[in-house]
C-alpha cells in the first residue's frame, strides 16, 4: 500500500475534547404525511400483509413494546406489540440417528457422490419433529412472534369531515403526534412509549374545553378476555403452546387520566366524556424470561400494574421529560446532512418519487436516522433482540415466525451498532447468543456427538438449535460462529474487558464445537467444515443433481477462520494462554482458505461448481469482506478484487432482488470502495422496497434492509475493520457516492472506540475530527493518502484541507 503525507492547513484551535465541543449537528427529522394512515398509500406488493394500512402507520418503542399509531380521526387505531408475545414452547427437536450417518455422509461427499450424500443428509440430519413449521409455527412448539392486539378509540359525536390534518413521527424525540381541525376546533394527540416508566403515553387535547369524548377497546384475534378492574382496563390470556395448551400468559392495562369531564370503565370499554384533555396509560407485559428451559416467571401481573400506576402518579410533563432525557442521548449521538432543501415532501410522497425512479437526498438521511430510531426502539439493554420484525407485529401467524434467522437476517439487524455509535443496544443479541448454549450444547452432543454447543439457521425464544427441517437450508453448521463475530466486533468497537470476559465462555463453547466437528479433507490435508450448506444457495454437482450440501462451503470457512481469529484475540487480550489456545492457532492455520475460481471470482463452495440460480440472493461467501475483515484492499487485495467479480456477477444475474440483500450489497460495495455501486444498491431499497411508513419490504416486511441500509450508509461514510502494523486504520469517505455531494456527519464510531465527524464539499473531503486520539495506535487514511492532522484539545485530532 502507498501512503502519501499530506501537508494540510491547520487551524489551532485549542478547546477542550468533550461532548459539548462538537458542532452538535442534530438537525431534526421526521416522517410526516398528510392523510391518516390508509390502505391507498400503500402500493405494497407485500402479499403476507393484508392490513396494508399498517405499513403507513408509524411505529414506536421502548425495546419492548411496541405500537403503530394509525392516526384516524374518528377511529383511532393503535396496534400493539410485547417483544415476547410468542407463541409455542421448548420442543425436543435434536436428533439421536443424525450421528451415526455422519462419517459416511461426508465419505460420499469427498468421493464425490453429491446425490448420495445429499439425499442421506435429508433423511438422517434434519430435526426431529416439525422443527420451525417450515416458517409456518405459530401453532406448533416452535411458536411464533404475534401481535398483542389493538387499542381501538372511537370519538362519539364527531363528523368525518376535518382539515389541517397533519400527522408525524418526529425521530429526534421518539414522539408521534396527530393534528387537525374539526368544527373549528384544534385537537392534538401526542403519543410516546416510554422506557424508564414502561408505558405507553398517548395524550389527547383540544383548544376548546370539554370536547374530548371517545370509548377506548382493547382486542386481539385470538385468546383474550377484557374486565374492568377499579380504576382501569385489563385484558389478558395465553398465548397457544403449540402441544395442546396454555403457553405464556400476558396482561396489558389501559387507564385514562383526565382533566375536566369524566371517566368510567366496564367489562369492555374505558368511557371519556366531556373532557378537556386526556392522557391514555397503557403497560404489557408476559410472564416470559429468557432462562433454559423453563423460560417463564416474570410476575407480569404485578409488573405492569406497578408500572401503570407510578405513571398515573405523575404528570404527563414529568412523563415527557424522563422519556427524552434516556431517549436523546441516544439519538443525538449521530448526526448526518446531505440535503441542502428544506424538508417540504410528505413522506409517503418521497416513497412514491423514489418509485418513479427519483430518490430525493432527503430518504438518505430519514433512511440513515430511521435504522438509528428503530434499533433505539426494538432493542435496549434487558430487551429480547430486535427480530424480523423488529418487535412490531400486527398478526398471530407473522412472516417466518417474526423470529431469529441467523443465516443473516439477525445479525444484519445489528451491523449499525457499532459504526452508528449505538453499541450498547446490542447486548440483547448477546444475551441471546449466552442462552443458547445449553441448549446448542445438547445439539450438539445428541444430534453429532460433538463437543462446545452450536445453533442451525433459525432460532426463536425458545432456545430452538437444532437443524432446519430440510437439509437444503437447515444445515446451515456455521451459524453460530457467525454470531459470536457479534462479540468480536463489540470489543473491537467497546474495548470493555467485562464484556469480553462475560462471553469468553461462549466463544470457546463455540469454539469447541468446530475443533470436534471440522475433519480433514484427504485430497488437501486441510481442516474442512460438513456436510454443510452455503445459506441457502444450490449448485450444480459434477454427478449432474443439484445439492447444497458440500464439505468447506467458503462461508463455513471465513466464518470459523473469523470465530478462531477473534478467540485468540479475546485470548490475548484477557491473558489466557494455555494448550487449548494454542490448538486453536494451529487449527486456525489449518483452515482451508479462499480460493478465486478459474473466471476470477472468489468460489463458494470448495469446488468450482455452476450456480443453479447465479443471481441468488445470498452472498454468503463474501462474509469475509463485509461484515467479515478477513478479505480487504489493504491486506489482500487480490481475493478482494476476486470478490468484486463475484458481486458483479451476482448484480449481473438480477442479484440483490430482495431489501435485504439489497442492503448487504450496499455494505459489501462500501468494504470495497465502490461508492457509484454502494448507492446503486442503496437506491434499489429505496425505490423498490419501501412502505409509506418506510419499513423495508422483503417483501414481505423486513426490518433487516432497514438495519442493513443504515449500516451500508456508515460503511460508505467511515470504516475502520483493519489493523495493520499494530495500528488501527480508520478510513474516511471510501465510498462516498457523487450525487451526495456537500455533506456532514458527525459522531461516527470507528473500532478503538474513536468518535469521527467528518464535512466534505464539491465530493472532497473538506474536515475530520478524531475524539479519544491515540497517534501510536490509528492512521487515518482519504483513499490511498494518509492524513496528517494536529492535535486541537484533549485527545481530539483535527485535519483541515
Ligand atoms: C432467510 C432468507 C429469506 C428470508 C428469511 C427470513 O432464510 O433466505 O429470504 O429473508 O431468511
Amino acid at each position: 500500500m502507498k501512503i502519501r503525507l499530506l501537508s494540510c492547513l491547520l487551524v489551532a484551535l485549542f478547546v477542550q475534547s468533550c461532548a459539548s465541543d462538537s458542532d452538535e449537528l442534530v438537525p431534526e427529522v421526521k416522517l410526516w404525511y398528510d392523510t391518516p394512515a390508509d390502505a391507498a398509500s400503500s402500493d405494497s406488493t407485500d402479499p403476507w400483509v393484508d392490513d396494508k394500512e399498517w405499513l403507513s402507520a408509524l411505529p414506536l418503542g421502548n425495546g419492548s413494546l411496541g405500537a403503530m399509531i394509525f392516526g384516524d380521526v374518528t377511529h383511532e387505531r393503535i396496534q400493539l406489540s410485547e417483544e415476547s408475545m410468542w407463541s409455542g414452547s421448548v420442543q425436543d427437536s435434536d436428533n439421536p440417528d443424525a450421528a451415526q450417518h455422519l462419517d459416511e455422509i461426508r465419505r460420499l461427499l469427498f468421493e464425490g457422490k453429491y446425490r448420495e450424500a445429499t439425499e442421506l443428509t435429508d433423511r438422517t440430519q434434519i430435526c426431529k419433529g416439525p422443527g420451525s413449521g417450515f416458517g409456518v409455527g405459530s401453532k406448533v412448539q416452535f411458536g411464533c412472534f404475534q401481535t398483542l392486539g389493538d387499542l381501538w378509540i372511537d370519538f362519539q359525536n364527531q363528523g368525518d369531515t376535518y382539515e389541517d390534518y397533519h400527522r408525524e413521527l418526529n425521530l429526534n424525540d421518539a414522539l408521534a403526534t396527530v393534528s387537525y381541525t374539526q368544527d373549528g376546533k384544534k385537537y392534538l394527540r401526542e403519543a410516546f412509549i416510554s422506557h424508564p416508566d414502561q408505558v405507553m403515553v398517548v395524550r389527547f387535547s383540544c383548544n376548546q374545553p370539554g370536547s374530548l369524548s371517545f370509548n377506548c377497546r382493547l382486542t386481539r384475534p385470538e385468546r383474550f378476555a377484557t374486565h374492568a378492574e377499579a380504576d382501569h382496563l385489563v385484558m389478558s390470556g395465553a398465548l397457544y403452546d403449540g402441544k395442546g395448551g396454555d403457553g405464556l400468559r400476558y396482561t396489558a392495562r389501559l387507564k385514562a387520566v383526565n382533566q375536566g369531564g369524566e371517566v368510567a370503565y366496564n367489562d369492555s370499554l374505558l368511557l371519556v366524556k366531556n373532557a378537556d384533555e386526556v392522557v391514555l396509560l397503557l403497560s404489557a407485559s408476559t410472564d416470559y424470561v429468557m432462562d433454559y428451559p423453563e423460560y417463564k416467571g416474570r410476575d407480569h401481573a404485578g409488573l405492569t400494574l406497578k408500572a401503570l400506576n407510578a405513571a398515573a402518579g405523575k404528570s404527563y410533563a414529568d412523563l415527557l421529560k424522563a422519556h427524552l432525557d434516556e431517549y436523546r442521548p441516544y439519538y443525538d449521538r449521530v448526526g448526518f446532512q446531505i440535503c441542502q432543501e428544506p424538508d417540504t415532501v410528505p413522506t409517503d410522497r418521497l416513497v412514491a418519487m423514489g418509485r418513479d425512479g427519483k430518490v430525493h437526498p432527503h430518504l438518505y438521511e430519514l433512511m440513515f436516522q430511521y435504522g438509528r430510531y428503530l434499533l433505539i426502539a426494538s432493542s435496549r439493554p434487558g430487551t429480547l433482540p430486535a427480530n424480523l420484525q423488529g418487535i412490531w407485529a400486527n398478526k398471530t401467524q407473522t412472516p417466518w415466525n417474526g423470529d431469529y434467522h441467523t443465516d443473516v437476517n439477525v445479525e444484519m439487524n445489528y451491523w449499525l451498532s457499532g459504526v452508528l455509535n449505538l453499541s450498547e443496544l446490542q447486548m440483547p443479541l448477546f444475551d441471546l447468543i449466552e442462552s443458547l448454549y445449553e441448549p446448542g450444547t445438547r445439539t450438539a452432543r445428541i444430534q453429532y456427538n460433538k463437543k462446545g454447543w452450536v445453533v442451525h439457521p433459525v432460532t426463536n425464544v425458545w432456545g430452538y438449535t437444532s437443524p432446519g427441517e430440510a437439509a437444503s437450508w437447515g444445515m446451515h453448521t456455521g451459524a453460530s460462529a457467525w454470531m459470536c463475530q457479534h462479540i468480536g466486533e463489540q470489543y473491537r468497537f467497546t474495548g470493555d474487558k467485562a464484556f469480553l470476559s462475560r462471553m469468553y465462555p461462549v466463544l470457546k463453547g463455540a469454539v469447541e464445537f468446530y475443533l470436534d466437528w471440522l475433519c480433514t479433507d484427504p485430497a488437501t490435508g486441510k481442516l474442512v467444515s460438513g456436510p454443510a450448506v452455503s445459506p441457502e444457495n444450490t449448485f450444480v454437482a459434477p454427478d449432474g443433481s443439484n445439492s447444497q450440501i458440500s464439505m468447506g462451503p467458503t462461508h463455513d470457512q471465513q466464518t470459523i477462520w473469523q470465530l478462531f481469529d477473534d478467540f485468540l484475540m479475546a485470548s490475548a487480550e484477557l491473558g489466557t494462554k494455555d494448550s487449548f489456545v494454542d490448538s486453536v492457532a494451529v487449527a486456525r492455520d489449518r483452515l482451508a482458505g479462499n480460493t478465486i475460481g478459474s473466471d476470477g471470482r472468489l468460489m463458494e463452495w470448495a469446488q468450482e461448481f455452476a450456480e443453479v440460480e447465479p443471481g441468488h440472493r445470498h452472498v454468503s461467501h463474501l462474509f469475509a469482506v463485509h461484515p467479515g475483515a478477513q478479505i480487504n484492499f489493504i491486506q489482500t487485495p487480490e481475493l478482494a478484487e476476486a470478490a468484486g467479480k463475484s458481486i458483479d456477477y451476482r448484480m449481473s444475474h438480477g442479484g440483490g432482488h430482495t431489501g435485504w440483500s439489497a442492503a448487504w450489497l450496499v455494505n459489501l460495495y462500501a468494504r470495497l470502495e465502490r461508492g457509484v455501486e454502494a448507492q446503486k444498491s442503496l437506491d434499489n431499497v429505496l425505490s423498490r422496497d419501501l412502505n409509506p411508513n418506510l419499513f423495508t419490504l422483503h417483501p414481505p416486511f423486513q426490518i433487516d434492509a432497514n438495519f442493513g441500509t443504515a449500516a451500508g450508509m456508515g460503511e460508505m461514510l467511515l470504516q475502520s475493520h483493519v489493523m495493520e502494523g499494530g495500528k488501527r486504520i480508520i478510513q474516511v469517505l471510501p465510498a462516498l457516492p457523487p450525487s451526495w455531494k456537500n455533506g456532514e456527519v458527525r459522531g461516527l464510531k470507528a473500532r478503538g472506540g474513536y468518535t469521527v465527524d467528518l464535512k466534505w464539499a464539491d465530493g472532497e473531503l473538506t474536515e475530520v475530527v478524531v475524539h479519544d486520539y491515540a497517534a501510536d495506535k490509528v492512521q487515518v487514511l482519504y483513499g490511498n493518502t494518509e492524513l496528517s492532522g494536529k492535535i486541537v484539545g484533549r485527545n481530539k485530532w483535527k485535519y483541515l484541507k
